[in-house]
């Protein structure tokens, strides 16, 4: 039986990687948080298969620690995804992220490279590498040119991974995913944000929603979509090859609003506020991914369509509000 090591495991892609893998026939491992593992909420994704994987608290941080877990579990693959995932454009109140999303790659990376050589591994790169790109959409081959903390240490990662493939000859690649959703978001993302709000607004608890910038373009593919490629990545019968991962359709955050509004017969309009402190500044050229080469090198494609996605995460916030 195949090991599977996953960090973030509780986050959206980890509990949808999870059962994926499950139903695969692996034996999953997942490192989490320590206060996630004291707080039953933060394990309210991967509940219903708490019984059938395996959890360890433990700090990406701590070298020492990492090298102990990969002794132990002695994994065939390992999916890092977890990070400080929430992108701030502003460089004064991140001082953790590097540090925590840079050296957990490292721990990993070293960890892996000395004990157990053989292991296959994905890292969870992102399209805030590219940032603020020269052209729209992006490839494997556009220049990155990251514009906030979590994108410069998503990219020093990216470069970690791909030094671990050329110098050490491990099996290692990233997938440089853009913006996936699910009723399993997290609710400090746009997607989430707006349809957990609507739920509130349908449901008289709350009367306005406040927002950013509404025109800003993303590329929002089914998270369970994207869990699908990781698989595929670390099964690619040419080698570890680092792909672009998204739809390539772009749509903007009012075409979410007047979605997801009009689903529940409402006029997003009425009920929006914009508040100028959540507008973010460097987004000039929209980050919408160009995903041929997955697409013609492993044969994935993207399932759900974007009406799709929002309904399913407005009903499902409708459900838990209810
Ligand atoms: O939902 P968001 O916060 O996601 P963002 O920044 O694109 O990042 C997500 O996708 C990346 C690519 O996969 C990941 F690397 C990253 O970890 C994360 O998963 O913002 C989406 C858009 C932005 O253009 C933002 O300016 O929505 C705009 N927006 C407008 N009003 C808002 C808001 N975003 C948030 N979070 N909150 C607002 O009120």
């Amino acid at each position: 039986m195949k090991r599977a090591l996953i960090t973030g495991i509780n986050g959206q892609d980890g509990s949808y990687l999870a059962e994926l893998l499950l139903n695969n026939g692996y034996e999953v491992y997942g490192i989490i948080r320590r206060s996630s593992f004291e707080n039953r909420n933060k394990l309210i994704n991967i509940k219903h298969i708490l019984d059938k994987i395996h959890l360890y608290p433990c700090s990406l941080e701590d070298h020492l620690a990492i090298y102990k877990l990969i002794k132990k579990i002695m994994p065939d693959e390992c999916y890092h995804l977890a990070a400080q995932s929430f992108v701030n454009y502003s460089f004064e109140n991140d001082s953790m992220i590097m540090s925590i999303n840079f050296n957990s790659t490292l721990n990993l990376l070293t960890s892996i490279n000395e004990l157990s050589p053989h292991c296959r591994f994905y890292f969870a790169g992102s399209s805030e590498m590219f940032g603020n790109p020269d052209i729209s959409p992006q490839n494997e081959e556009t220049r990155f040119n990251p514009r906030s903390l979590y994108g410069i240490s998503k990219l020093a990662s990216y470069y970690l991974v791909t030094n671990f493939r050329e110098k050490n000859g491990l099996y290692a690649c990233t997938g440089i995913s853009y913006n996936h959703e699910s009723p399993r978001r997290g609710y400090q993302f746009v997607t989430r944000k707006i349809t957990s709000g609507l739920a509130k607004i349908y449901t008289g608890k709350m009367e306005t929603l406040e927002l950013g910038n509404i025109d800003a373009i993303r590329d929002w593919g089914y998270a369970p979509d994207y869990v699908q490629a990781m698989r595929m990545m670390l099964d690619n019968p040419s080698g570890p090859k680092d792909y672009v991962i998204a739809t390539g359709i772009p749509h903007s955050v009012k075409d979410f609003l007047e979605t997801a509004f009009s689903a529940l017969n409402l006029n997003y309009s009425d009920y929006i506020v914009i508040n100028k402190d959540l507008i973010r500044n460097s987004e000039n050229v929209p980050l919408i991914g160009n995903s041929r080469n997955i697409q013609h090198d492993l044969g994935w494609s993207h399932t759900k369509g974007f009406s799709e996605i929002v309904e399913e995460m407005v009903l499902n916030d409708l459900k838990l509000e209810k």
